[in-house]
């Protein structure tokens, strides 16, 4: 069984789409982070960095103690290579997997954060700040559709590059993108979309959180932007 912490943003959604993919057996931990519960420190003792996702295993294939894991890279590899799903075995197709896997977690994701952060959540306009990350996300999604003109997915088969980068491709209109720019990561978009288990994935965020999507508080901004060292002590 995998403990699951988590709250219904991109990177959470990453490891939902990879359980409900291959049917590991989880249970979801809520950690809301507009209340700050990512301060606890129950969750700081496995999440030293105060965000979601992270895991517990506590059938690791070693048979020892449970482990824990933070960062939504490192636990999408760890899963894939636990189940043998999603990260292929040979030489040429893992490094393909995870360089791409490496691209979305030191590219994507976060400009696509700053992005939505400078876009929608700054108190005030900072036209620079919109300018620099609204760019630089369009220019990685130009490097996708230029990598997905002609193949399927990311890296071979669909894999846990493609379920890292997919959530962050979701929120596109508040990146400032359009993605009929982008034909090829578009039919890939739509593809992602129409597995079953995307489906089941971002169901069980409305379960968990039924304002899923929907605009944070100035409460909920106060607690998640601004943050200092103090958070972690
Ligand atoms: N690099 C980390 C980023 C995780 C991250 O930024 N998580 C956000 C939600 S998508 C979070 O927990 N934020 C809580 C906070 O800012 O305090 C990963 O991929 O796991």
């Amino acid at each position: 069984m995998i403990d699951l912490y988590y709250w219904t943003t991109p990177n959470g959604h990453k490891i939902t789409m990879f359980l409900e993919e291959t049917g590991l057996p989880y249970r979801i931990v809520p950690v809301n982070i507009g209340k700050g519960e990512q301060f606890k420190p129950e969750f700081l003792a496995i999440a030293p960095n105060n965000r979601i996702p992270a895991i517990v295993d506590k059938e690791p294939a070693d048979g020892g103690e449970p482990i824990s894991l933070f960062e939504s890279g490192a636990i999408l590899l760890y899963l894939a290579e636990k189940t043998g799903r999603f990260l292929p075995t040979d030489l040429r197709g893992r490094a393909e997997v995870l360089q791409w896997l490496f691209w979305q977690m030191a590219g994507l994701g976060p400009m696509a954060g700053q992005a939505g952060h400078f876009r929608i959540y700054a108190p005030e306009p900072i036209p620079y700040g919109i300018e620099r990350y609204t760019k630089e996300v369009n220019r990685l999604y130009g490097v996708m559709n230029k990598r997905l003109a002609d193949r399927e997915f990311l890296a071979g088969d669909y894999s846990i590059a493609d379920m890292a980068s997919y959530p962050w491709i979701v929120p596109y209109e508040r990146h400032g993108q359009n993605l009929d720019d982008f034909p090829h990561l578009k039919r890939w978009f739509e593809a992602i979309k129409a597995r079953p288990a995307t489906a089941r994935a971002y169901a069980k965020a409305s379960e968990v959180n039924p304002d899923a999507g929907k605009p944070i508080s100035e409460e909920e901004k106060k607690v998640l932007f601004g943050q200092t060292a103090t958070v972690v002590r």
